[in-house]
């Protein structure tokens, strides 16, 4: 397999961008960057096509590309590289990643009466080094990710304790309440969907949650495993010290089973999606904002404070009764301390101009 740059590429392929496509993706893909990238392979045949189908399928994508492997990062950097620098403020291909999962270093509540915010969910990605990323994933793959977690899993103890199940052996009664009641991922993700994740659905996917679920894990969705903390309430601190833990409990059994995080020093965690590189960590709250987000610069706004707000049902949803899903947007470059601070910080600011405008 040739993984050369200097493979002759032509511009017969160039995808066609619609004149309203906003992707990072068509922003970033000049033809410079497409000849780089357009002949060349990853050492396990994912192609740059393969990277790149779900923005050229979804022109309303707000980043639109997808690595099939550790290796894609590498092998199409002249795309990757400039798509995560203009995500992760300005990254740059040269600098480090740290992480830092002290939560005693947390600072403050966002709403402290409780009376804005529903609750709080802290999630991070994390992937196995050597099995494929869910774009580029064999079903072999696949199937070794869910029984390495599940394995794991069965070993947590005290109040991250808990089952896993399934998704082929659930009820469509049972998977349906689950994502409504936003614990479990959604179904048929157009995005995933071009991008070649959901290949085999559902086979070999679940979700793992304690009783009170509180800590969940979901299995072989965007990435092979979201870690998940949440709670009602606007208790960061707490939450994230249950993620800590938790992370470090699979960890843990990832290493006895003789495999490790796909990691390094420059993108920190590997992901799937080039948002989620670096801690991987969305750290969000449920807070009611019926003023603010109706506000015409309410995006300017978040965008400043360096959040991102999503809707009801996560990302690609709509807010209802002036709830919105208000989170961290930078994962890469700052720590997974910083980053829940940003968004304690940035929550506490809007929650302030909420009671402003009412
Ligand atoms: P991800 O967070 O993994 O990027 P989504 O944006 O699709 O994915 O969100 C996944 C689910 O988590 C959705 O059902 C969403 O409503 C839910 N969720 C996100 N933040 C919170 C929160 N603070 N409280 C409760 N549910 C939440
Ligand atoms: C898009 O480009 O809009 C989708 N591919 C999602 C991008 C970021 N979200 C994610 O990783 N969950």
């Amino acid at each position: 397999i040739n993984t050369n740059l200097s493979q002759a590429s032509t511009m017969d392929g160039f995808p066609r961008f619609s004149d309203s496509c906003k992707s990072l993706l068509k922003k970033h893909l000049s033809p410079d960057v497409y000849l780089a990238c357009a002949g060349r392979v990853t050492p396990n045949g994912f192609t740059f096509d393969a990277a790149i189908q779900s923005g050229v399928d979804n022109q309303d994508s707000g980043v639109g590309l997808y690595a099939g492997d550790e290796e894609s990062y590498t092998v199409f950097a002249p795309l990757f590289d400039k798509v995560i620098e203009d995500y992760h403020n300005g990254y740059k291909p040269w600098d480090t990643h740290v992480s830092d999962m002290d939560s005693s270093k947390l600072q403050g509540n966002p709403d402290p009466e409780g009376d804005f915010v529903l609750s709080t969910r802290i999630r991070v990605g994390r992937n196995i080094r050597g099995l494929g990323l869910s774009p580029g994933v064999s079903r072999a793959q696949r199937r070794e990710v869910e029984r390495i977690v599940v394995d794991a899993l069965a070993k947590m103890d005290a109040d991250l304790k808990g089952k896993y199940f399934s998704l082929s052996n659930m009820s469509e009664e049972d998977r349906k309440q689950l994502v409504a009641d936003h614990f479990l991922f959604k179904k048929g993700d157009r995005f995933l969907q071009s991008a070649g994740a959901n290949r085999d659905w559902p086979e070999s996917r679940g979700i793992f949650h304690n009783d009170e679920k509180t800590f969940l894990v979901w299995v072989n969705e965007e990435d092979q495993m979201r870690i998940i903390s949440m709670q009602k309430g606007s208790d960061a601190k707490q939450i994230f010290d249950r993620l800590s833990r938790g992370i470090d409990a699979i960890e843990q059994q990832v290493k006895a089973a003789g495999y490790e995080f796909a990691h390094n020093d420059h993108l920190g965690y590997i992901h799937s999606c080039p948002t989620n590189c670096g801690t991987g960590m969305r750290a969000s709250v449920h807070v009611k904002l019926p003023n603010v987000g109706k506000h015409p610069n309410f995006k300017q706004w978040c965008e400043k404070l360096r959040l991102q707000p999503r809707g009801i049902h996560g990302e690609h949803s709509e807010s209802e009764g002036g709830v919105y899903d208000i989170s961290n947007k930078e994962r890469l470059g700052k720590s997974e301390v910083q980053l829940v601070q940003t968004m304690i910080d940035g929550v506490k600011t809007l929650i302030a101009a909420e009671k402003a405008l009412a």
